[in-house]
């Protein structure tokens, strides 16, 4: 039984300490420092809207979780587009991004669409999730990618050539690599170039440009921006967001550059055609890849095993109106969704993070009610570890 598994009554603190995936063990620290097991579904349908509700609510959640595909004026710039900005909001709010794209393909495809296309998901997203439906190994083609992402995470860089009448001293270490094109992917190159969010044009110097007599001479100079790779975890990629919003939530430091997987492993919705084979297959393939799935999407605790210490994070979650009974029954939304008390959710079925949408969007002030998702959540996890 899920309700007697060690997990259901250790506190978050120490789940930290045995979780095996970096960034569970970041966010269980996390939920403990901000006393927040609460998750925000963003489902608004502007950029601005998104941004702002971030902003806003940022304070009370742990997780923000985006449809990127919902959303219109969604700008894709992976140095200034709607991704960074959410990313620097991440930072200085303290909470994680978990685009719920619901992946389902075969591996190369999911490959693709996690790592590359308009949206670069990786880029920007901790924390992604996948229906397992088309079999296990769509898993490890993600983690594959993944792993890829870190070690060689691609960002751009300058280079300049300058051509016409050379004086010795102008073609200096900076300003000329004659491997310039050649720098994809090659880690030794890429170390004397300069990060830039954006191409930039390289006037000529005109001081240089003489020669003994005091000719000037004739001077082209051409920039050209390449791709390159380094590490994700390279301190140099911290430049690539905007100036000025570098603010840093404190009391813990910026995630690892790690990303997660949850395995869609139940849903909220009536009807919902996931059995309990595909369930267990969820709960294997977990256990099979424990440095890249954190966890599940589900409606209960799933951690069975006694080395499981998987994350749980719970949509169909919402609260009574203020003042009704606060574990009264919650009617669903007439379109398949069916909605539990953060009570239930996380008291008896014991799940670590309720995900919560409209009911604090369509809230006449979101950040408040925001606020009550967040007391009820934690106090139902207070009372969970007895
Ligand atoms: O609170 P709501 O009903 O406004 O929003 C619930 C959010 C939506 C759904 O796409 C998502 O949670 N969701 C999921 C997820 C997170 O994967 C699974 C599920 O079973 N049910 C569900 O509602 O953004």
């Amino acid at each position: 039984m899920a309700s007697r598994h060690p997990t259901i009554t250790q506190p978050f603190a120490e789940r930290a300490k045995t979780a095996t995936h970096p960034l569970t063990r970041y966010l269980f620290r996390l939920m403990d420092l901000k006393a927040s097991n609460l998750c925000l579904s963003a489902d608004v349908t502007t950029a601005r809207d998104l941004l702002s509700l971030a902003d806003k609510v940022g304070p009370s959640i742990v997780v923000l979780k985006t449809h990127y595909d919902l959303i219109s004026g969604w700008d894709y710039n992976p140095q200034t587009g709607t991704g960074a900005k959410l990313a620097a909001l991440a930072r200085k709010h303290g909470f994680l991004i978990f685009e719920d794209r619901k992946f389902v393909d075969i591996g190369k495809t999911v490959q693709m669409q996690y790592t590359a296309g308009t949206a670069r998901i990786i880029d920007w997203a901790h924390i992604t999730n996948a229906n397992i439906d088309a079999g296990k190994d769509m898993v490890r083609a993600m983690a594959e990618a993944a792993a890829k992402w870190k070690e060689r995470i691609p960002y751009e860089v300058k280079t300049s050539v300058t051509v016409g009448t050379p004086v010795s001293d102008q073609f200096d270490d900076e300003d000329v690599d004659p491997a310039a094109d050649r720098v994809q992917g090659d880690s030794t190159q890429q170390q004397r170039l300069d990060v830039t969010s954006a191409p930039q044009r390289l006037e000529p110097r005109e001081q240089d440009s003489r020669d003994v007599d005091g000719r000037k001479g004739s001077i082209v100079s051409i920039t050209t921006v390449t791709q390159s790779f380094e590490p994700a975890d390279s301190p140099r990629l911290s430049k690539t967001h905007d100036q000025g919003d570098d603010t840093v939530f404190p009391g813990i430091e910026e995630p690892p550059m790690d990303r997660g997987l949850l395995l869609l492993a139940q849903m909220s919705s009536k009807g919902c055609l996931m059995t309990p084979d595909y369930t267990r297959a969820c709960v294997e393939a977990a256990r099979e890849h424990p440095n890249f799935v954190m966890g599940f999407v589900a409606q209960e605790s799933l951690n069975s095993a006694p080395e499981d210490n998987f994350i749980h994070m719970t949509p169909g979650c919402k609260l009574p109106p203020p003042g009704e009974d606060e574990n009264g029954e919650v009617p669903g939304d007439g379109l398949g969704q069916q909605y539990n008390t953060p009570a239930k959710l996380v008291g008896l079925c014991g799940t670590d993070i309720v995900i919560v949408g409209r009911g604090i969007i369509q809230a006449g002030d979101p950040p408040s009610e925001a606020e009550r998702y967040r007391r009820r959540a934690w106090k139902a996890y207070l009372a969970r570890l007895g």
